[in-house]
């Protein structure tokens, strides 16, 4: 069968783990993949290649311009409101593994909440996205999380808290606001980013750390699953042994 898709481009190749953006709030801190699933990529024993992540955050903080930075590498002015919820695929290559993200912007507006929350299930990643010059779209973060966190499973989930327009604020109400975005980060467990997607700033790191990170825990938890399948199947194997040669101990050979 022929394969129509075109090549990873360059850009999305990840062969090392990206950095944090600031130790402070980092998912993890470690320098490099793990080292399980560095070895699981060698031995290409890994299938499971597509993660669901989505992005939530008050109505006009930026979350489709972001979005639109990464995908299309462009920038809109003019604001236009996501109506319900919108969808992009990300290719990428992940220590020679093919892998995407599904990204799904949702809607800020209050009447779209409803339908957009329909989405939220069965994420890989959160990201809670907020913007840098309002100081109330950080305040409702937490709000935006416990929505997106209901239906889905809060030990499998990685969090991101992203300040957008980082063009937009001075120094001093910057620093301001990512004192507070960092001691939020760490209360809910998220890495914090901040980015612009007028200028670009920080936007492809941030997303090439995200598909990193949910990489990673994707092959981790399917590494997981198997090995506790081949453990039930090993224990079931045995209980079957011991019965057989309870039953009819002449006919069975270890
Ligand atoms: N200066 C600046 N403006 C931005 C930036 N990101 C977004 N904007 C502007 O902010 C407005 C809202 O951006 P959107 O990306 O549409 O916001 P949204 O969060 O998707 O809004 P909803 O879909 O209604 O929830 C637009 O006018 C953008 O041009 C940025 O990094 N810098
Ligand atoms: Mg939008």
């Amino acid at each position: 069968m022929m394969n129509s898709l075109p090549p990873v481009k360059g850009n999305r190749i990840i062969c090392e783990l990206p950095l944090y953006f600031t130790r402070d709030a980092a998912v993890h801190t470690k320098d490099g993949f793990n080292i399980t699933v560095k070895d699981a990529c060698q031995g290409q024993k890994t299938g499971l290649n597509v993660a669901k992540v989505i992005v939530v955050g008050d109505v006009g903080v930026g979350k489709t311009c972001l979005i639109n930075r990464f995908c299309k590498d462009s920038f809109d002015k003019t604001y236009k409101a996501t109506i319900g919820v919108d969808f992009e695929m990300e290719r990428f290559e992940v220590l020679g593994v093919p892998f995407s993200l599904q990204l799904w912007d949702t809607a800020g507006q209050e009447r779209f909440r409803c339908i957009a929350s329909t989405y939220y299930r069965g994420a890989q990643a959160i990201i809670v996205v907020f913007d840098l010059s309002n100081y109330s779209s950080l305040d409702h973060a937490r709000e935006w999380l416990e929505d997106a966190m209901r239906d889905n499973d809060p030990s499998s989930v990685l969090l991101f808290l992203v300040g957008t327009k980082k063009d937009l604020s001075h120094p001093e109400q910057l620093a301001v606001m990512e004192q507070e975005a960092v001691r939020i980060s760490e209360e809910i467990r998220a890495e914090y980013w901040a980015v612009s997607a007028l200028s670009g700033e920080s936007v492809r790191d941030f997303f090439l750390r995200v598909a990193s990170l949910t990489f990673e825990a994707t092959v981790l938890s399917e590494l997981e699953r198997n090995n506790s399948r081949q453990a039930s199947d090993i224990k079931s194997r045995t209980i079957v042994m011991k019965i057989l040669k309870r039953d009819n101990p002449a006919a069975v050979v270890d």
